[in-house]
């Protein structure tokens, strides 16, 4: 019997893909297709694939070509594949012409001609196109831009500052808060705190698809609020902490959830960044975000989303300059069976690390943290330490805003942070403003 094998992704399955399989079926006897795992994907850079695993092998089962599927899932698999499945040749689409002539050490290679005129990346343009609109300080937007300009189905309408400062980014026009929502179907805001929770209401209120930095409002209600206009007016909304989107993070929070670090006892996160400024005295007027509005919310979601937002009781012990600028504040809670710190600074620098102490051993992800790439897991015997790497591609917003394109096809917000912990924050910022229970030093 002559074995075949080919692969793929095999989004949003085309006639590409089905004259590959049909080709490949008919060179020999039995078809296996190695069709890639999400992970894989986003680890190889294809990272705007539109269905999951599930759904690709689902269309691949469906056309009846394959006598067996398997998942490809690490690079160098295809030579372990070929060796272990005794396979007698490897197919694959001419676009890939020289990338596996090492594999005819093991087994004969074939490049059948690609299928022209027809792709996923095609497809995935003409049932995406989203406009979208950037609204915050150029400096920031600058960032997010660059990294939506690769994803295909997002085409970027122009910004909105609301900084005092009229830098345009890139070359993209900048216009009114109003005629950017006229103009857009989704924004990205990533603006002033306090601004926030208007221009995400009249962006819902105008059906327009939200992702918002966090926080997104000042107080719990008002994020209640935002929930129910969105889902009054049928818009995604959500929350635009990137870290929440990367890899390595979101494994490491299924990983200590499914017990792999025993009960978790303590959270400890630290945020900080120096200043462009040297003079302490004018950070406000140079419009230079805070501690808290820098950093809070991300070094407050690792906690909420681990140990949840029913705490006993809580501490803030800040230094501020003044009502809305602080340099340095700590923030300590007490649950019933655990602790958690998280610690932030813009003027003063300290290690940005995050570690999650269990009863069997705990988690060390090393700075930055919130651009997680790498993490460990540490026992009591060294020798069990366990290693996590994961790539983060450029600063991590092409992942939330991939998500955030999915969400809006699929009709639906896939919730990354949970809306407890999005109220939470904005309760803590709230108190936080308002000096209740906070302790100046
Ligand atoms: N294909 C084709 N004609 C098209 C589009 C795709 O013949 N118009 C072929 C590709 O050449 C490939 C297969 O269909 O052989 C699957 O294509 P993709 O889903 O785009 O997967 P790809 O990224 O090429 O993955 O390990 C993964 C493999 O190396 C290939």
């Amino acid at each position: 019997m002559k074995k075949v094998i080919t692969y793929g992704t095999f989004d949003m399955l085309h006639q590409g893909h089905l004259n590959i399989l049909e080709r490949a079926k008919k060179l020999g006897d039995y078809l296996i297709v190695g069709v890639t795992s999400d992970d894989f994907d986003s680890r190889r850079g294809k990272i705007n694939v539109q269905q999951s695993m599930m759904e690709r092998v689902e269309g691949v089962k469906k056309t009846g070509l394959a006598d067996q599927i398997i998942i490809e899932e690490y690079e160098g698999q295809k030579i372990d594949d070929v060796n272990r499945l005794g396979i007698d040749i490897f197919a694959i689409g001419s676009d890939w012409k020289g990338k596996f002539d090492y594999l005819s050490e093991f087994c004969q290679v074939i490049y059948l001609e690609r299928t022209k005129g027809i792709s996923s990346t095609k497809i995935r343009t003409k049932n995406n196109h989203l406009r979208l609109g950037l609204v915050g300080n150029a400096g920031r937007i600058w960032k997010v831009s660059n990294e939506a300009l690769v994803i295909n189905g997002i085409d970027i309408v122009g910004t909105s500052g609301n900084d005092g400062c009229d830098k345009r980014v890139g070359n993209l026009e900048n216009f009114s808060f109003k005629d950017l929502i006229d103009k857009s179907d989704a924004i990205f805001i990533e603006s002033n705190v306090r601004d926030r929770f208007e221009q995400v209401k009249y962006s819902l209120e105008h059906g327009k698809h939200v992702l918002c930095d966090l926080p997104m409002a000042i107080g719990k209600k008002k994020q209640q609020d935002l929930f129910e206009i969105a889902k009054k007016n049928g818009c995604v909304l959500m929350s635009g902490i990137k870290t929440a989107y990367s890899t390595a993070y979101y494994r490491l929070l299924l990983m200590v959830k499914s017990g792999e670090i025993g009960d978790v006892l303590s959270v400890e996160t630290t945020c900080t960044s120096l200043s462009e400024v040297s003079k302490i005295s004018s950070y406000s007027e140079n419009n230079i975000w805070s501690a808290m509005d820098a950093w809070g919310a991300t070094a407050l979601m690792p906690i909420f989303q681990i140990l949840g937002t029913d705490y006993i009781d809580r501490t803030i012990v800040t230094k501020s300059i003044d009502k809305y600028f602080d340099l340095f504040t700590k923030m300590d809670f007490i649950y019933e069976n655990a602790v958690a710190t998280a610690k932030v600074g813009k003027g003063i620098k300290s290690e940005g690390e995050m570690i999650i102490s269990g009863t069997k051993g705990y988690v060390y992800v090393p700075a930055p943290w919130w651009k997680t790439e790498y993490f460990e897991i540490r026992y009591e015997d060294l020798n069990k330490k366990k290693r996590f790497f994961y790539e983060l591609e450029g600063e991590g917003f092409k992942y939330e805003l991939v998500n955030f394109l999915r969400a809006i096809n699929h009709g639906r917000t896939i919730n990354y942070t949970g809306d407890n912990v999005l109220k939470e924050v904005s309760r803590i910022y709230e108190e936080f403003y308002n000096r209740k229970d906070v302790n100046l030093i």
